[in-house]
């Protein structure tokens, strides 16, 4: 992984730094998008929040959702080293249908997204991971574990999400640094094995 985040030396990018690659992080309404950004990025992350009042609870369903007092207005931002070479930059988008004009400028160049699923909201992800497909984004599943959701078998996930036998699944907590690599290197994996096979 790159220099520790915060300090200034994680600011620049390496010399050595040959690729870039925008990824979207996406997932429904309070799935963990910006906790996983703000986690992953080298650079003091770009946060779009907004105080939730209610007449916002008339919009975004807060049923499941504890403690919850800011939403995403727009986008996160965050950048993250991955190896010496390649370097991701990560995009949150809003899962919620008003965002769908945001949508039309974060795909354009995007490699890839990471779907960010709450294994209590399942349904709340078919929206999202239609909208991903429309766009024609390969996707690797996150299944980010919140206190006491209980563990799903990737069979299951896979069969209620739909999804196809190639498409990772992995776990992580997005509070946590080291799961939440894991899941970018799982998605970015993915990535190159889909382009080494469409190179042969
Ligand atoms: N236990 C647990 N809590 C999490 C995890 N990820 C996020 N949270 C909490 O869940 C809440 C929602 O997280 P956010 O990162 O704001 O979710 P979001 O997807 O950006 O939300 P919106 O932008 O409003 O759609 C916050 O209170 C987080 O602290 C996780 O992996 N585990
Ligand atoms: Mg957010």
């Amino acid at each position: 992984m790159g220099s520790t985040p915060g300090s200034a030396d994680a600011v620049y990018l390496d010399g050595g730094v040959k690729t870039a690659a925008k990824i979207l992080v996406v997932g429904h309404f309070a799935v963990g998008k910006t906790t996983f950004i703000g986690t992953m990025s080298e650079i003091p992350p770009l946060r779009t929040e907004e105080r939730m009042t209610q007449a916002g609870a008339q919009v975004d369903d807060l049923m499941g959702v504890r403690g919850k007092t800011t939403t995403t207005v727009a986008m996160d931002f965050g950048r993250i080293t991955l190896s010496e070479k390649l370097v991701l930059y990560l995009f949150g988008t809003p899962g919620q249908e008003r965002f769908v004009q945001v949508w039309e400028d974060m795909t354009k160049g995007a490699l890839g997204a990471l779907i960010l699923v709450d294994p209590e909201r399942l349904k709340e992800s078919f929206a999202v991971i239609d909208l991903v497909e429309q766009y024609g984004l390969p996707y690797a599943i996150s299944v980010n574990h919140f206190d006491d959701t209980a563990i799903r078998s990737d069979d299951e996930l896979r069969e209620a999400l739909d999804l196809l036998p190639e498409t990772p699944i992995v776990t992580c907590d997005a509070r946590d640094q080291k799961s939440s690599a894991d899941a970018l290197i799982a998605l970015v994996r993915y990535l190159q094995t889909r382009t080494a096979r469409s190179m042969t």
